[in-house]
């Protein structure tokens, strides 16, 4: 059913042995990479690069970036992604709209830019009670420098401010940093950090970002069936080409079954991702929020196995985010 047969959430350490894995499967057409910064508690940031001659980086080819799990606990936003990756890989050469897609641009999957959090929600003993110390609910990085000492005490995984510890990754994007729709208190959900792109994870992807010619993104959250495009505020100025942003949203929209619409429409964030993205080198990105009503439901429930169209999306026999990125991808290779 899935491009890579799963039938279980992955942890951590698959993530990146199957990188290693399809690397070694792929030499021309893969290459893994570890983004040159690491996490605040040191953890590497993987990611895999697609392409005909993936050593090849600046073959002026325009790149794809397609990511998941900035937020902790939304773990099928890293499965959506990391199935691309096996999708491109085992299509090329065998699927002719994949090859020809493949030959014309790159493509980056970086499935998990916050380990941290991940590791910690992923592996947490399960409680269920949605309190403090409930840690499968983690969502933010383990920053905690900006905690006062007492609640500095203990690692991550444990200590007084339980999962609250750590900074939205989906906040502390230079990006209309310090408006509305993010939280300057470090105990809250939303909390955005000491300073615009104060975190690791978020300048490993910045940097990674301007560096190379990544014209179009997705980064996939969960949950809620919808596809947002910026601005993250109702009085932030809409893009210039609104129209052919609404468009190429629609588009997606067709395929998988969400409901497309500018970010703001859900609630006002600032240092979002794709506002920072698009608002600092143009490039056209998106957040994708996939399932319908929870973070990380029961595999078994089929969040997983909606990327490929399959029920309960909310698409079921059209396509899945499989043919929603496969849009994208047009896109990026005939903009
Ligand atoms: O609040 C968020 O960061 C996203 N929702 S989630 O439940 N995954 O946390 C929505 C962000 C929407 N705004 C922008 N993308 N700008
Ligand atoms: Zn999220």
């Amino acid at each position: 059913l899935l491009p890579s047969g799963r039938t279980s959430y992955r942890h951590l350490y698959e993530y990146e042995y199957e990188i290693k894995e399809l690397a070694r499967r792929y030499p021309t057409l893969a290459r893994p990479f570890i983004l040159p910064r690491q996490s605040v508690e040191g953890r590497d940031i993987h990611g895999i690069e697609i392409a005909v001659d993936a050593r090849h980086i600046h073959d002026g080819k325009p790149v794809f970036l397609n990511m998941g799990v900035h937020h902790a606990r939304e773990w099928p936003s890293g499965e959506h992604a990391m199935e691309w990756a096996y999708e491109l890989l085992t299509g090329y050469g065998k699927d002719a709209r994949i090859t020809s897609l493949v030959r014309a641009t790159r493509n980056v999957v970086i499935p998990v830019v916050n380990p941290d959090g991940f590791t910690i929600s992923r592996e947490a003993p399960a409680k269920g009670d949605f309190s403090v110390f409930d840690y499968e609910m983690k969502r933010k990085n383990c920053q905690a420098a900006d905690s006062p000492p007492d609640m500095r005490v203990g690692v991550c995984a444990d200590n007084p401010a339980g999962r609250l510890r750590g900074v939205d990754l989906n906040r502390n994007y230079p990006g209309f940093w310090g408006g509305p729709g993010a939280s300057a208190n470090w105990r809250s959900d939303t909390f955005r950090g000491s300073a615009p792109g104060s975190e690791p994870e978020v300048r490993a992807v910045r940097e990674f970002i301007s560096q190379r010619q990544v014209t179009t993104l997705i980064t996939n959250h969960t949950y809620s069936n919808l596809i947002l495009r910026p601005p993250g505020v109702y009085d932030a100025r809409p893009p210039l080409d609104e129209p052919t942003y609404a468009a190429l949203g629609q588009r997606m929209a067709d395929h998988n079954g969400y409901t497309s619409e500018p970010s703001w429409k859900l609630y006002d964030t600032t240092g979002s991702t794709e506002d920072w993205s698009f608002w600092n080198t143009g490039g056209f990105g998106f957040t994708f929020e996939i399932g319908p009503s929870s973070f990380h439901p029961p595999f078994e429930t089929g969040v997983v196995a909606e990327y490929a169209g399959l029920p309960p999306a909310a698409g079921a026999g059209k396509g899945g985010n499989r043919a929603a990125y496969l849009e994208m991808l047009q896109a990026t290779a005939d903009p």
